[in-house]
């Protein structure tokens, strides 16, 4: 067994009916337990209200599965040895019969295999701070490059360096509109300071950008930027200064590599007293609610 897609997303696949597809390494690695669990159930939950197919997406003893029950997601976001699973690690826990959260790189491969057009995380991964360096660049970047996929997100982390993630996505040609803006988000903060190109100001535009990009066969993923509501964003000066202090932190720590993002984003939940938790909860809940929107537009006929 290589894939297994899970009888009700098969079937709304069959039908033309909207599927978004969401992550897990999400709820393993980025969010504290039992939030964590909490959240990922939850997203499914509004999706189903909406009319939409939820298929969330991970490894079960070595199977990548897309449209994981709620026992499984339950499972996942409780195992200890769970694996990070980018696109990279995903042949190991294949044939070792490992289990593990896929990331958005992980997430978005298997998504397309199963031929969801539609896939919403928090944040995107990027380039890392001192990447000039340490090379720290996450695969989401260039596996979205190469997949046709629609993505809603909130920028990318603000953990990141967002100008050089920006300065990445245009040489990796992922065509990136805002929505209903053209500030880039900064995940846990509405406005990141810099700004976009473009804007699409409703899911049907969103949708229609797509059926442009398969019409030309352009290759690679489009990404929809979804700024969190002000009203929920993490307090600016606060975030900035908690940044420093989990960045100085990782670096006297030594931690690097794919424990970067898990680590600065922990951090910052502790050293926010949990407002941050509130905050990606909240960015999520928004991605998860225009992916929706946007495959029900898809769905909906040529537009
Ligand atoms: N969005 C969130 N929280 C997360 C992630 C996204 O709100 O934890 C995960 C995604 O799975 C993404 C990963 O692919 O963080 C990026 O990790 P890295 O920088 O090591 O590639
Ligand atoms: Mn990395």
């Amino acid at each position: 067994m290589t894939l297994l897609v899970s009888t009700h997303v098969r079937d709304a696949l069959r039908d033309g009916a909207p599927v978004v597809a969401l992550e897990s390494t999400i709820f393993t690695h980025g969010l504290p337990r039992p939030r964590n669990v909490e959240v990922a159930l939850a997203a499914e939950d509004a999706l189903r209200a909406a009319g939409v197919v939820p298929a969330t997406i991970g490894v079960l003893a070595g199977v990548p599965t897309v449209g994981l029950t709620a026992d499984q997601v339950r499972e996942l976001g409780g195992d200890d040895d769970g694996v990070k699973v980018s696109l990279r690690d995903l042949p190991v826990v294949a044939a070792q019969g490992r289990s593990g959260g896929t990331t958005v790189a992980g997430t978005a491969f298997l998504a397309h295999r199963a031929g969801i057009a539609v896939f919403a995380t928090g944040g995107l991964g990027g380039v890392h701070r001192g990447a000039a360096e340490t090379f720290d660049e996450s695969a989401d970047l260039p596996v979205l490059a190469r997949t046709p996929i629609t993505m809603v997100s909130a920028g990318v982390k603000s953990i990141l360096d967002v100008g050089a993630s920006l300065e990445r996505l245009e040489t990796l040609s992922i065509t990136i509109v805002g929505y209903r803006t053209t500030r880039f988000p900064g995940f846990y903060l509405a406005d990141s300071g810099f700004a976009l190109d473009y804007a699409v100001d409703s899911p049907e535009e969103a949708a229609a950008l797509t059926r442009a990009r398969d019409a030309l066969g352009v290759p690679g993923a489009v990404l929809v930027a979804n700024p969190v509501p002000a009203e929920h964003q993490l307090d600016p000066a606060e975030h900035d200064r908690v940044l420093r202090e989990a960045l100085a932190s990782m670096d006297a720590a030594g931690i690097g590599g794919h424990d970067a993002t898990p680590y600065l984003l922990d951090q910052v939940q502790r050293a926010t007293g949990g407002r941050s938790l509130d905050v990606n909860v909240a960015v999520y809940e928004n991605n998860v609610a225009l992916a929706g929107a946007i495959a029900t537009a898809l769905a909906g006929g040529d537009g």
